[in-house]
């Protein structure tokens, strides 16, 4: 079994809702345990073309059997079992799951960059990171996440419902 963090998004629909639901199907597929799940936050869109609502964000640690490329695909076929419709990065969405980290692996293939190549400028991915996973080293900085997260602003993100 590999330790994992996937970053969890939402903006578009019962956000709250399906983020909590996407969460128990993840836990029901064979090979994943949910172990570790942070507050919810509210964040001002980042990186996005037009004016959007805000997002939901939260971060999970899941402990899986499958290999990363198992992984993506459950994540990719869950974000669209929760009617995600948008391919774009920038657009808004139902659900958003992204792989973070898988252990400690470093990897660089078409389809999956690990660990996630925007995780250490993201507020919105540090800030729910570090209430779970403070002491994880990030393998491609060699940098903790808590001491990540002293280097950004943190401003738009603020809690909205504590785990
Ligand atoms: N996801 C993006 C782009 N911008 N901004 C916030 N606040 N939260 C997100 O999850 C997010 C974003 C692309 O995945
Ligand atoms: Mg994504
Ligand atoms: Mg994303």
């Amino acid at each position: 079994m590999t330790e994992c963090a996937i970053a969890l998004g939402s903006n578009q629909g019962d956000s709250l809702s399906i983020l909590e639901s996407s969460l128990n199907v993840l836990n029901q597929i064979p090979g994943i345990d949910l172990k570790t799940t942070s507050s919810w936050y509210q964040t001002k869109p980042v990186g996005t073309a037009e004016a959007q609502d805000d997002y939901l964000n939260g971060c999970v640690l899941l402990s899986v059997a499958q290999t990363p490329e198992e992984l993506l695909a459950i994540l990719q076929a869950t974000e669209l079992q929760f009617g995600r419709t948008s391919k774009g990065d920038r657009q808004p969405r139902t659900l958003d799951l992204d792989l973070l980290l898988y252990g400690d692996l470093v990897l660089n293939t078409p389809n999956l960059t690990l660990p996630h190549p925007r995780m250490t400028e993201r507020a919105f991915v540090l800030v729910p990171l570090a209430e779970i996973a403070a002491d994880w080293i990030e393998p491609r900085s060699g940098t903790k996440i808590a001491k990540l997260l002293k280097n950004i602003d943190t401003s738009g993100v603020q809690l909205f419902m504590m785990a």
